[in-house]
């Protein structure tokens, strides 16, 4: 009865025999066929009597209820459709950082039908304009603060119709060419606080997640309706396991997934709080801990390692459980963090094609340098060059494959073909699983290194040298040599009060042979002030690669 009006995502879903098995096993999994998941994050608390819970707290000591943030997102709908004609199956773009309103605009977008385009707020003109030309954004609710960069896109953006402001947390009059135009408040407050959330089928596309893509043009992972719910019934509810008196917070921007989920879907599932504040790097990040008695923490590796150092000058008693996924987590960054709180870090792999985490280990089953067991619902398996699912438990390396409720669905793209093959999702990463079932990281597959007939995975190397004291942060990778084929050259950010010297050379290196097999010591050592990083954390090898 409310199928979209405009199919552009469904027409373009990947071909049947393209899409991933899926797995619906789980009790918990079994999902009507007709299902919105703003009614099952939000509506529903506030039409079971809960609506005067906090659900979302940001800076200037805003803070909104339920039933407030469900009002604030009616409202928007209300204008997406009334004012900017919005028809369901449109593409709305996101353009923010983490806040209050944001989370609103969000939930304003699914329940009138449309489908969530997020972007990290760091992009410039040029690759906006490739995320609305790909996705053929229709709408735009954007942070007045941000929207320069979006006004020099425009020229390039020709399916992009409807453009409106908000003001950001902090209030203020904003800046954009947009300011001559009501503010999305202003008309938000000129419109009604309900809304009939649309009856979407399960299988609606209801967001599109840009992967923060190496080469090429970013891919568009789409989501469904029923992925978000399915999400929040695998790794929340079997490992995470927080509870609705949870406050979470965290730095990964709404627009990736793993805040998505981790600061807005998983939190909401349950009727706990999210904060969620502009401004999450370490600096930010601990006091706004303090500030808000936050108890559960989402932010990536380096994030645990830089915070570790200042932990002791905040109150972090409000903490219970700590969350770290983007990249593999050094045995040397669980402990630092475990000594400066008591913390056992909860490590997850992720990925924006699956949604969410699938494999993890909660605090009693963490094992430093172990990524964990696959997540209830999902199902793992490493394959051989041929293809072949290596025995369980063999301690032999293989591509991760994975199958589970949720799956890759790319928008009209040939590298569907990549990550999907026999149904399962391959991740790019290479792993073994140990005799006690615990998969253990190795590198992603493009960035194993092949030294004189060696298989030396870079991250390993990392985690030794992250061991000695002198290390804040470091990279490896493998350099062309003609004699070895590639030779470990590491890149090393040292802590203040050294010195980057051809005795700190040596004394690294030996380090890392008496730590770990000695073929694997980095022959060649560079000192950088910084490492290249994405905006989601991750180290960008293929740039150290490129300076090698
Ligand atoms: C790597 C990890 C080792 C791995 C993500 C949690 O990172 C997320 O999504 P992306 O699409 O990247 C996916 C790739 O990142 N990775 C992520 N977590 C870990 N490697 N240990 C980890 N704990 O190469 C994976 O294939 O940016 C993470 C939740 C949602 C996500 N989107």
């Amino acid at each position: 009865m409310t199928a979209p009006i405009d199919t552009f995502a469904r027409d373009r879903l990947p071909p049947p025999a393209m899409l991933p098995e899926l797995l619906f096993e789980l009790p918990g999994l079994r999902f009507p066929a007709r299902l919105n998941c703003a009614r099952d994050l939000l509506d529903r608390w506030v039409d079971g009597g809960q609506g005067h819970r906090l659900a979302v707290r940001g800076h200037g000591g805003l803070a909104w209820t339920y039933a407030e943030l469900q009002a604030q997102a009616n409202r928007i709908a209300n204008v997406l459709v009334q004012d900017m004609g919005l028809v369901p199956g449109n593409r709305v773009l996101l353009r923010g950082a983490n806040s209050p309103m944001l989370a609103a605009c969000w939930f304003a977008v699914v329940k009138a039908g449309g489908i969530v385009v997020g972007t990290m707020p760091l992009l410039r003109a040029r690759e906006l304009a490739t995320i609305v030309q790909k996705a053929q954004v229709t709408h735009a609710l954007v942070d007045s603060r941000l929207a320069e960069e979006m006004d020099l896109a425009l020229p390039n953006c020709p399916t992009l119709q409807r453009v409106c402001h908000f003001a950001g947390p902090t209030g203020g009059s904003g800046s954009g060419s947009g300011s001559a135009s009501p503010s999305l408040e202003a008309l938000a407050a000129a419109r009604p606080a309900s809304f009939a959330t649309v009856d979407a089928a399960a299988d609606d596309v209801c967001l599109m997640a840009f992967t923060s893509g190496t080469t090429g043009v970013p891919k568009a992972a789409m989501h469904f309706h029923r992925d978000v719910m399915a999400a929040c019934a695998c790794w929340p509810a079997h490992v995470l396991r927080a509870s609705a008196d949870d406050v979470f917070i965290g730095s990964p921007p709404l627009a990736f997934t793993f805040g998505l989920g981790g600061l807005l879907a998983f939190p909401l599932a349950i009727g706990a709080c999210t904060v969620l504040v502009e401004k999450a790097t370490p600096d930010a990040l601990l006091p706004a801990i303090a500030q808000f008695k936050a108890t559960v923490c989402f932010t990536a590796p380096t994030s645990y390692r830089a915070m570790a150092a200042q932990a002791k000058q905040h109150d972090l008693s409000s903490l219970r459980k700590c969350v770290s996924a983007g990249e593999a987590l050094p045995a040397a960054t669980r402990q630092l963090w475990k000594e400066a709180t008591g913390i056992e870090i909860i490590d997850g792999i992720g990925s924006t094609e699956l949604f969410h985490i699938f494999i993890s280990a909660d605090e009693a089953h963490a094992r430093p340098g172990a990524t964990g067991f696959v997540v209830p619902g999902y199902r793992a398996a490493l394959l051989d060059d041929e293809g072949r699912e290596l025995p369980q438990r063999s301690g032999r390396v293989g591509r991760l494959a994975i199958k589970g409720p949720t799956g890759c669905k790319y928008l009209d793209d040939p590298r569907q073909a990549s990550y999907v093959q026999g149904g399962w999702n391959l991740t790019g990463d290479a792993y073994l699983q140990d005799a006690d079932g615990q998969f253990v990281y190795q590198a992603r597959t493009d960035d194993m290194i092949i030294s004189g007939g060696y298989n030396i995975a870079g991250p390993e190397v990392e985690s030794a040298l992250l061991l000695h004291p002198a290390v804040a942060e470091c990279g490896v990778i493998g350099r062309p040599d003609e004699a070895r084929g590639m030779v470990v050259k590491a890149f090393v950010v040292l802590r203040p009060g050294h010195a980057g010297d051809a005795a700190m050379v040596s004394e690294l290196q030996e380090f890392v042979k008496k730590t770990i097999a000695p073929y694997k010591y980095p022959r060649e050592i560079a000192f950088r002030d910084s490492l290249p990083r994405t905006e989601t954390g991750k180290l960008q090898r293929f740039r150290l690669r490129e300076g090698s």
